[in-house]
């Protein structure tokens, strides 16, 4: 026998089989990998080939990498070929014709990722498979610590590559890393079979990098993970490889559900544009060029900067020439910063003012494709506004309004123009927040969705599509985050700590920072409606009713649930806990103190979003979003919900429904006076029962 690094190439039965051979033990040496790959896609051009069966010479499958290559010094940098990863996948993993690896004796380190790459595996009685790289002070570099965990799981990859120890061939069987064990002189021949049965089809071709029936749920994973770092901190506390090895072994499992939402979000965001029944029933936008953006406060002047610089002339309103200066004043100075910012060239800044004109009459409203409504909240107000511009502007013209809660039916009560009226709801601030909630009633044209989907893209929005009721889609779903943030404060928890656990889930700031940021008093005002429209679900705290007596409206104020220094940065208030026990005297919720002050990071994130998710199960069943995903959306780009976690829906399937179900019965037997906020909707126990994911979404027809 040769003693040549090569690999040998032969037909039997259609099956084309590549013995690796370099004696004794059959070490990768590059030359074999070379000839292992020229021969896999030999036999991938070889028409009297099905398939491919992966053996070694001399009664031995492969003890791994050559280790000699470590040693040559001649090699520049000692660095390996990487795209023999590649090559492993394209070729032998999911190549045009399935592979199957029959071993001897010893698949190990390489040798080992060879086989898991192929897809099955045969062995005679008295192999070991393993990977022992880490007693070399290398990782599994082919592909083990991403393949092995997916066939025989985390847990057991883990101690595999920590431990270095090879497992015997029964084990090896149970664990599912071995297809079949059989005598050597049926080794070959139960190879060839299997692998014309994986070719005929008569039996499934597995691809282990694809696989995640053994990975386990993200939670369980991290704790496997942080139970294996500990163990290997303490019994190896001076060595950094073992460490990578576990991450890499890890990420398998953990970036399945990081990826999954990141490309989740990726094509959600994109989909939001398509609406059935507007974007696919032959309609064509009608193309704006000319906005009136009516009130110039922070809303409205964010809406005319986001327009004026996507090349929309835009005409402001304001009510007398004191306000309509503040609100030129405050498009300036949004364009300013975006130059000072460096986002925005002056010319362009200086181009977009150039398209705006103050109004303080309707004289030229006849004039505009479009009227945005950015009055304050008030519905006599709105309902008046409303009359007006239905008498002024042309039928054609869509008519917006900006209204964060009020029923845009409502708004549109006293005008014959239901039809053309839509809600277009920023978020502050309007010229930098990415989303666009465009609400429609039931009577709202398509034309006229098709229009406002249209102006959002080009100013830059992403826009999500939903039905007409109490806080829309996004406040909606965010309403019980801080009702359960309150009732964790009214049970004894510190607001800074909530705040503190909810920033560690991965929100850019947690509930009560947040109040602040919007203003307490918007926040009791956006708060009343909701606890008007769902009595039955609502968690009442005197905290946000109690911050506004004492004249504590959050940032603007200098102080809120913070206090603000001149540069704006929040510190936390002693002063605060006047207010926030007063209002647990009257909450009721002393009892819950011990289980509050028990509650990890980790619990009490779920204490406030499992809520969340519960009440997004509900908007989804009523039909009040197109698709769960465009929920998802609008709350990662409203709220900042963590992007990777996929959007408050997708987060629902990765912690599981079934888990999510139990939490909120365990609140709601805790919190019995509170029962009903806690409750689980239909649409949540549904999916909890039947396996079922929330993302899929409602059999029924949509509302929107
Ligand atoms: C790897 O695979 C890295 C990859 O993840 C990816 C990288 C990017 N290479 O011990 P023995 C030789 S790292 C070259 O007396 P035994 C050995 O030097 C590799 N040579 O027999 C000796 O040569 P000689 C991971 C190798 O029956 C002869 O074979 N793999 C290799 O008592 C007989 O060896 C490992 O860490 C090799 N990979 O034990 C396995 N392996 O006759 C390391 C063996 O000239 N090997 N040789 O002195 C072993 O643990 C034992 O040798 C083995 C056999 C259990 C296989």
């Amino acid at each position: 026998m040769s003693k040549d690094p090569q690999t040998l190439y032969a037909v039997e039965d259609g099956v084309a089989v590549i013995t690796l051979s370099f004696p004794p033990m059959n070490a990768l040496h590059p030359k074999v990998l070379g000839s292992l790959f020229d021969n896999v896609r030999r036999a991938h051009a070889d028409p009297s080939a099905k398939a491919i069966v992966i053996t070694g010479a001399n009664g031995r499958f492969c003890a791994g990498f050559d280790i000699n290559q470590f040693q040559d010094k001649s090699r520049s940098g000692g660095g390996i070929d990487m795209s023999i990863n590649t090559a492993f996948v394209e070729l032998v993993e999911t190549g045009p014709k399935p592979t199957v690896a029959a071993i001897e004796k010893l698949a190990l380190g390489g040798g080992c990722e060879l086989a898991l790459a192929c897809n099955a595996r045969v062995a005679a009685p008295g192999t070991i498979m393993g990977l022992p790289e880490l007693t070399l002070g290398i990782l599994p570099g082919f592909g083990g610590t991403q393949r092995l965990p997916r066939v025989v799981g985390l847990e057991k990859a883990l101690s595999m590559i920590l431990t270095s120890k090879p497992i015997k061939d029964p084990e090896a069987l149970s664990l599912g890393l071995l297809d079949a064990v059989v005598p050597p002189r049926e080794l070959l021949a139960t190879a060839r079979k299997l692998a014309l049965d994986l070719a005929s089809g008569a039996r499934t071709r597995r691809f282990a990098l694809q696989r995640t029936d053994r990975l386990p749920a993200f939670r369980e994973a991290l704790a496997t993970l942080e139970f294996a770092r500990a163990q290997t901190r303490r019994r190896a506390p001076n060595l950094t490889h073992p460490l990578l090895a576990l991450d890499a072994a890890f990420a398998a499992a953990a970036a399945l559900p990081t990826h999954g939402a990141l490309v989740h979000v990726f094509f959600a965001q994109r989909s939001t544009k398509r609406v059935r029944g507007v974007t696919d029933v032959g309609l064509a936008p009608r193309g704006l060029r000319r906005l009136a953006v009516l009130g110039g406060g922070l809303m409205g002047s964010g809406i005319a900067t986001a327009s004026a610089l996507a090349g929309i002339e835009v005409l402001l309103k304001e009510i007398n020439q004191g306000f309509l200066d503040a609100g030129l004043a405050r498009i300036r100075a949004n364009l300013a910063s975006g130059v000072k910012r460096g986002s925005l060239k002056q010319a362009a800044a200086d181009a977009a003012l150039a398209r705006v004109t103050g109004t303080l009459t309707y004289d030229e409203f006849g004039s505009v494709d479009m009227v945005i409504e950015a009055a304050i909240e008030q519905v006599e107000l709105k309902q008046r506004i409303f009359a007006d511009l239905e008498r002024v502007t042309r039928p054609a013209c869509i008519l917006a309004t900006n209204t964060s809660t009020i029923d845009i039916k409502v708004v549109g009560a006293k005008t014959r123009s239901q039809d053309r009226i839509i809600g277009a709801h920023f978020f502050s601030p309007a010229h930098i927040m990415p989303l666009l909630e465009i609400v429609r009633s039931d009577v709202t044209s398509p034309q006229v969705i098709l229009d406002t989907l249209d102006y959002g893209s080009r100013i830059k929005k992403t826009p999500v599509v939903v039905g007409n009721c109490t806080g829309f889609a996004v406040n909606r779903v965010f309403f019980p985050y801080s009702m359960a943030a309150a009732m964790l404060v009214d049970s004894g928890l510190d607001p800074y700590r909530v705040d503190a656990a909810v920033a560690a889930f991965g929100m850019p700031m947690g509930p009560f920072r947040l109040g602040d940021l919007v203003g307490l008093d918007v926040s009791l005002f956006v708060g009343k409606s909701y606890l008007e429209a769902f009595p039955e679900r609502i968690y009442r705290s005197a905290l946000v009713p109690l911050l506004n007596e004492a004249g504590r409206l959050g940032e603007k104020a200098k102080k809120g649930w913070y206090v603000f220094d001149d540069k704006r940065k929040a510190r936390p208030d002693p002063a605060l806990a006047e207010i926030v026990l007063e209002s647990r005297k009257r909450s009721g919720l002393s009892g819950n103190a011990a289980f509050a002050a028990k509650l990890s990071d980790q619990d009490i994130a779920e204490f406030v979003f499992f809520p969340v998710i519960n009440e997004a199960c509900r908007v989804v069943a009523e039909g009040i979003v197109d698709k769960p995903a465009d929920l998802d959306v609008a709350t990662v780009m409203s709220m900042g919900f963590p992007a990777y976690r996929g959007g408050v829906v997708f987060y629902g399937d990765i912690v599981g429904a079934d888990y999510v179900v139990r939490r909120l019965k365990q609140w709601a037997t805790q919190y019995k006076a509170q029962a009903g906020f806690f409750e689980p909707c239909e649409y949540l126990l549904a999916a909890a029962k039947s396996g079922r994911k929330l993302s899929a979404g409602n059999a029924t027809q949509s509302k929107i």
